[in-house]
């Protein structure tokens, strides 16, 4: 009995603490961010809305919660979240998705609720839990690895990745820059037209499907679209001892200087600014990869979107919370993979896809950092846009899809193919064999979102298990 009370008691003190969550919303560019919040802030606020449960999942929306509304954010400074705006366009006619996000938003929802559980429910403990997110293009969270690396470091990273698609497309501008004298005063002119060509190599490369493209502010400026800070590039071609040279004896106005000090600078104050205002504090993490598109590319972008997302966790802190830590340095004690855009696929697909995020992330090896926490894999859509059917082909029934195909707003029902439940070898990117005769690799078609009446809860796969992994035990 005493251990049952202590355990309660140590409950109450915790909650406490425990008043608001903030939630890290990670992803490349692309991954399904901004529509996984809309879609998250429209499910809560539905929960008592709606007459029919749609998140059977998430216990919390059979009682528990009593209300769900959005209040003021806690950091003035930022910009809504706009997801009027993007409900908008979810229920115009023809409906669209929600804009590509182009800088930093937040969002705080205050989710009034009455204990279900626990020696207190029989005092009808009711509480408020406040979830914070904030929405931020996926570009830049690649420049948080930059962190850790100074300038010389940073190069030989990048002179690592320069391979095949890449080593191609930079061919001319690094013709250019060898032809460079790095110890000579620098050319302001120059430096300027270089790494232009730079930023437009970075272009190209997102074009071809590549995700590990750094440095982020580069293809998304924001407000420092030709600012100084942006006119800097790696140097891909120096040796060891060219590096050794150049740190010892380059002048402070020549080229090799003013090339580190940029990026210095650019990482002091554009990239620790933004680490420092969101990302250094979350209680939970959802890490969102649409594991689908790169196959629609080539093995290149595949192995990059998983370098990306491998360097990401270095950035964050896990570990357990307890009383002391949750205090003074707080810790995601919860992390979720998801897998979005899930309706593209036909449902028995859909563990292969698991597993295949599983993969990608675990490869790397960097799961030791979050080893020991509560973490799980899943699948998910946030908008569903495609119907499940089943079709009779030469009286056989296979599953398929159902949708209108983006690129020619058609209606249209396929069997989108099958999803490698490992990642794909060699074998996989030549064979490209799964899909129309002629394409030249995977292909996964993209939808638009269904058409929804006003006020309609948005259709999703699986945003219920979400919720109640990450918010199911602050209502217990
Ligand atoms: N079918 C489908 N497409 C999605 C879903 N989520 C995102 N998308 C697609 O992916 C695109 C990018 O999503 P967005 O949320 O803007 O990505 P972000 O850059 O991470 O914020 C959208 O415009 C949609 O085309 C989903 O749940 N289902
Ligand atoms: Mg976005």
């Amino acid at each position: 009995m005493l251990n049952i009370f202590s355990k309660e008691l140590n409950q109450i003190i915790n909650r406490g603490f425990d008043r608001s969550l903030r939630l890290a919303v990670t992803g490349l560019s692309r991954s399904g961010k901004t529509t996984f919040i809309t879609s998250l802030i429209n499910q809560l606020l539905s929960v008592n809305q709606v007459s029919q449960n749609t998140l059977p999942l998430f216990e919390a929306a059979n009682g528990a919660i009593i209300a769900v509304k959005r209040v003021p954010q806690q950091n003035l400074n930022v910009p809504r979240f706009d997801y009027e705006a993007n409900l908008t366009d979810l229920y115009r006619k023809p409906p669209q998705w929600c804009q590509s996000t182009i800088g930093v938003s937040e969002t705080r929802l205050a989710i009034r609720f009455q204990r279900q559980s626990g020696l207190l429910r029989h005092l009808k403990e009711r509480g408020t839990l406040y979830l914070d997110i904030f929405d931020y293009p996926g570009e830049w969270l690649l420049d948080l690895p930059l962190l850790h690396l100074d300038f010389a470091q940073w190069s030989l990273e990048q002179a690592q990745i320069h391979q095949g698609m890449r080593a191609e497309l930079t061919q001319p501008w690094l013709e250019d820059v060898k032809k460079l004298d790095l110890s000579a005063v620098v050319n302001e002119d120059v430096l300027a037209k270089l790494a232009k060509a730079y930023t437009a190599y970075l272009h190209q490369c997102k074009a071809q499907g590549m995700q590990f493209i750094q440095p982020g502010r580069f293809v998304l400026p924001g407000e420092l679209d030709g600012a100084p800070v942006l006119q800097f590039f790696p140097l891909l071609h120096l040796t060891q001892t060219q590096w050794k040279t150049l740190k010892k004896e380059a002048k402070p106005n020549s080229y090799f200087a003013v090339l580190n000090k940029r990026y210095d600078y650019y990482r002091n104050s554009v990239v620790k600014g933004f680490y420092e205002n969101y990302f250094s504090t979350f209680d939970r993490q959802v890490i969102l990869a649409d594991c689908l598109t790169p196959l629609n590319h080539s093995r290149q972008a595949f192995l990059d979107m998983q370098t990306g997302l491998n360097r990401l966790f270095q950035n964050f802190h896990y570990g357990k919370r307890n009383f002391l830590n949750r205090l003074f340095s707080p810790r995601i004690d919860k992390l979720m993979f998801i897998a979005t855009k899930a309706d593209h696929i036909t449902s028995e697909q859909i563990p292969n896809l698991v597993s295949l995020m599983r993969q990608l992330v675990q490869e790397g090896g960097r799961h030791v950092e979050f080893e020991g926490i509560d973490t799980e894999y899943t699948a998910i859509a946030a908008i569903r846009a495609t119907k499940q059917v089943i079709v009779n082909q030469n009286g056989k029934q296979i599953r398929a899809i159902q949708g209108i195909r983006s690129k020619d707003k058609r209606l249209i029902t396929l069997y989108p193919g099958s999803v490698p439940s490992k990642l794909p070898n060699q074998e996989f990117w030549q064979k490209q064999p799964h899909f129309a005769e002629n394409a030249p690799h995977f292909e996964f078609d993209s939808f638009d979102p269904q058409p929804l009446e006003q006020g309609e809860t948005i259709p999703h796969l699986r945003m219920d298990a979400v919720l109640q992994f990450l918010l199911g035990d602050r209502f217990d």
